[in-house]
């Protein structure tokens, strides 16, 4: 399911702005503004067409009345003015979205920091419905384009331009040939831009308001670059499960796993959006076989294994929705829901994206890279270096006050980030 207004991005060629005012504030005040105007409407009505100039008669009556108009207006501005006001607040980001109610069941909120990236209040109750029902949900444009800029502006650090692959005069094009996977970067990027990005506070409350969790952990991030002929893109219908977690996927909140596809640049359906089937039109599959062979490829007696059906599937392929979209876009779905990537078809296209995976902190057997693993890398420290202390939490940082954090752990921290600031965790929760 899509949600926010979709953006004529892809007749135009424009980027879209975010889509979905989430500006509840705003709403007020205008709310409150109309009714005003529809009161003093009311007011004036009456006193020309009923009581024809009879009030002037009497004046303490009309002074009664022009006190109790002023008093309305009075009041009515007051409210304004602190919608007003939290508004403001909300867009310099001293609002945090919280999901309603998860402090109470998990008891692990923590000192969530301010970062320049948050957007205040969101309402994304919505998009956790639509998650819950479908099995995931579209958010056309939920990256504002300001927001991405940084990490697009550095994508040359990683990968070519169009130009520069599709001209040949980029010598790092070779490695793109051939293999729909070999324009994969695994996390912590060269882009420390993209690496904020990747945890930046709106996925995180993104991540946080789907998985109904107020603790979740990224276990798996990617970036990607595809370009028009360098590859064969186009899918088999599949689920992700089998190399996210040791087990099947759970639809129960608490145990499921959410993947994002963050579109770093407008991705039409030229450029090979994902396609999704939504779980309420398809009938229940069971866990194996995993991947459906598109219709056509193959005999239904092929060999290919338990986990691949090539019986041709249409009612699959027939019921997946596209979740082309503007560049900022985010396709969240879950490990079992499922999906493909498609065919980039337009002339000396390029699709960037990135490729995360969230779960609730405790779901141990959710599992995909180490992150210890690869932070040795100058990329990591450069990273860890700009992070937030949330941003840190969501790759298994203890948080501010944890018991972890000693005299002894904080001068080791302190010789290990030399640049990472250390307040946070000196004043602990
Ligand atoms: O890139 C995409 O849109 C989807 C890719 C995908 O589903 C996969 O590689 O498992
Ligand atoms: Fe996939």
């Amino acid at each position: 399911m899509d949600l926010g207004i979709r953006s004529a991005f892809a007749a135009t060629g424009a980027t879209a702005p975010r889509g979905t005012d989430h500006t509840l504030a705003g709403r007020i005040a205008w709310i409150t503004a109309l009714r005003l105007a529809f009161l003093v409407l009311l007011l004036g009505a009456t006193a020309t067409l009923y009581l024809r100039g009879e009030l002037a008669r009497y004046p303490f009556s009309l002074r009664i009345v022009f006190l109790t108009i002023g008093g309305g207006f009075a009041l009515a501005g007051s409210i304004m003015a602190a919608c007003a006001a939290d508004g403001l607040r909300s867009r310099s980001a001293r609002a945090f979205y919280q999901p309603a109610g998860l402090a109470h069941r998990t008891g692990k909120w923590v000192d969530r920091g301010f970062h320049p990236g948050d957007r205040g209040p969101m309402d994304l109750t919505d998009a956790a419905r639509a998650w819950s029902e479908d099995g995931f949900v579209v958010l056309p444009g939920f990256i504002a384009v300001e927001d991405l800029k940084p990490a697009v502006d550095e994508l040359g650090l990683m990968f070519p331009s169009a130009d520069g692959f599709h001209d040949g005069t980029d010598p790092r094009r070779e490695r793109f040939l051939g293999d729909e996977f070999a324009g994969i970067d695994e996390f912590p990027f060269a882009s420390a831009e993209l690496s904020l990005l990747a945890v930046s506070h709106c996925l995180l409350d993104l991540a946080e308001a789907l998985l109904g969790e107020a603790d979740v952990q990224i276990y798996g991030a990617e970036a990607w670059a595809k370009y028009t002929g360098a590859a064969d893109y186009d899918q088999d219908m599949h689920r992700d499960y089998l190399g996210h977690t040791m087990l099947v996927p759970s639809s129960a909140p608490g145990f499921r796993q959410l993947e994002m596809i963050v579109f770093l640049v407008d991705v039409p359906e030229e450029l090979g959006p994902t396609h999704l089937v939504p779980r309420k039109h398809i009938p229940d599959r069971p866990a194996v076989p995993n991947w459906f062979r598109r219709p056509g490829l193959g005999e239904p007696g092929d060999d290919l294994g338990r986990f691949t059906d090539a019986s041709g599937s249409p009612q699959l392929y027939e019921a997946e929705v596209s979740a082309a979209g503007p560049a900022g876009t985010v396709v969240a779905f879950e490990v079992g829901t499922f999906h493909r990537g498609t065919q980039l078809t337009a002339p000396r296209g390029v699709r960037y994206n990135m490729h995360l995976n969230f779960r609730p902190s405790a779901i141990q057997w959710g599992q995909r890279r180490g992150w210890a693993y690869s932070a040795f890398k100058r990329e990591w420290s450069e990273f860890v270096d700009r992070a937030t202390p949330r941003q840190l939490q969501a790759f298994g940082f203890p948080p501010p006050g944890h018991p972890y954090w000693t005299p002894e752990t904080l001068a080791g921290m302190a010789l290990r980030y030399p640049n990472l600031d250390l307040t946070p965790w000196h004043a602990g929760g």
